[in-house]
């Protein structure tokens, strides 16, 4: 059995959870809960970093980051199935780096909160990771990712996952001037079950 160290609120580890189920391997990945904050967690034996998501494989052995782990699954589930080997595979990774560039940033306002006293927040820092998510939302919405039949792809499943975090974490807000990517987000649900299954609902 593989050990995913996560958090049911994590969106690269609801990256790994919805890969998982797409590759069918959710039944050799168990999640155990990881706390990134307690220096006690196993996570940081895991990863130095002490960053969520790691899935240590059968052989015991911890891999990060999320990109990581998806490449991995991929190849265990035989290869070339969320992540294209032709001439797809550059745009698949491109908009994976998107949608984690929008994860990342949304992620550091977040802590922005969390980690520092009201006297010591700094909005213009906030505003400028807020304009990465919007120009990067823009830009999707202007041309949003084809959903064709089959599994859907790394870059997709990470899209799903950072506009998933934009509602838990900013009140779906971008629902308001996105129509198409709303769409687009519908679609993908109706398409695989794991991302409502994977929903953050504490
Ligand atoms: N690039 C990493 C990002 C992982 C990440 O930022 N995880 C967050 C939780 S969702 C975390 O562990 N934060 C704690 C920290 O940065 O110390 C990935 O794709 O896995």
């Amino acid at each position: 059995m593989m050990i995913l160290r996560s958090s049911p609120a994590s969106p690269f580890g609801r990256k790994v959870r919805i890969a998982a189920a797409l590759l069918g391997l959710a039944d050799r990945v168990s999640m155990v809960p990881a706390d990134s904050s307690k220096a006690d967690d196993p996570l940081r034996k895991d990863n130095p970093l002490g960053k969520i998501p790691v899935l240590v494989t059968e052989e015991g052995k911890p891999i990060y980051d999320s990109r990581v782990i998806l490449e991995y699954l991929d190849s265990f589930a035989g290869g070339g199935k969320i992540f294209p080997t032709d001439a797809r595979r550059i745009e698949v990774l491109t908009l994976q780096a998107l949608a984690d560039g929008i994860l990342d940033a949304s992620i550091l306002r977040v802590y922005e909160v969390r980690m520092r006293e009201e006297t010591k927040r700094d909005p213009s820092w906030v505003a400028y990771q807020a304009d990465k998510v919007a120009r990067a939302l823009g830009k999707l919405e202007a041309d949003p990712p084809a959903l064709s039949d089959g599994i859907p792809d790394a870059g997709r499943i990470t899209l799903a996952c950072a506009l998933g975090y934009q509602d838990l974490r900013f009140e779906g807000k971008w629902r308001n001037d996105h129509p198409k990517l709303v769409a687009w987000l519908d679609a993908f649900a109706r398409a695989v079950p794991s991302f409502e299954e994977t929903r953050f609902k504490g």
